[in-house]
């Protein structure tokens, strides 16, 4: 059976949903993790190299990174139609998507978060104002993150901008599209189902 190794209210917990809108067997196995705030701590027992969550364990395979263990997933299990497949023609939108999420926006919000200036030419990710422009262009166009259809990269992308919804982050870039691709994914039945899941172990 699929494991997750989990840390409730952490990138990890956008991979409850991706499990739940599956729908096949997996179990959490919980773990410590060292939190911005200074709370918590290594857990020795996870086995990311740098002691991080999300990581998926299915048999020997060890899979870690959010953009790696949404596509496996996607991959794996075809029949949820969570991702499309090698010969579609959204392939390569889906796999683009995917890597951009990990080399772009997570690096463009950290700068953001941190204020530190983004150096063209020099930086491989742009500011978050610029990717978020992009991000709104596309979702004037499409439904979807990917396409017309849900995918597993949903769950990064509507579950980061959701978390950010609040926040300075997305400042003069919330647009009514990008309001209403959030409202569309976090309203998903798997994702209230997740949300009860989401809680420490005891
Ligand atoms: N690049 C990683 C980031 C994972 C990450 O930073 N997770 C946080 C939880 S939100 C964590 O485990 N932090 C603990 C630590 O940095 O030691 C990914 O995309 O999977």
């Amino acid at each position: 059976m699929i494991t997750l190794v989990h840390a409730p209210r952490s990138r990890s917990s956008g991979f409850v949903w991706l499990l739940e809108e599956i729908g096949e067997p997996y179990q959490l196995q919980y773990v410590s993790i060292r939190r911005g705030d200074g709370s918590g701590s290594l857990d020795g027992g996870n086995p990311h190299p740098h002691g991080k969550v999300p990581v998926l364990k299915d048999g020997s395979d060890i899979i870690f990174e959010q953009s790696a263990i949404a596509l496996y997933l996607a991959d794996k299990f075809p029949r949820a139609g969570l991702g499309p497949r090698i010969d579609d023609p959204l392939r390569g939108s889906f796999l683009s998507i995917l890597a951009y999420y990990a080399g772009v926006i997570e690096p463009a919000f950290t700068s953001k978060f941190l204020r530190v200036p983004v150096p063209r030419g020099t930086a491989g990710w742009v500011d978050s104002d610029e990717v978020m422009d992009f991000i709104n262009a596309r979702l004037s166009k499409q439904s979807y993150i990917a396409g017309d259809k849900f995918t597993a990269a949903d769950v990064l992308y509507a579950g980061a901008f959701a978390l950010f919804m609040g926040s300075p982050l997305l400042e003069g870039k919330k647009t009514q599209q990008l309001q209403d691709y959030v409202a569309r994914c976090v309203s998903r039945p798997a994702r209230a189902r997740a949300g009860e899941k989401d809680q420490p172990p005891g």
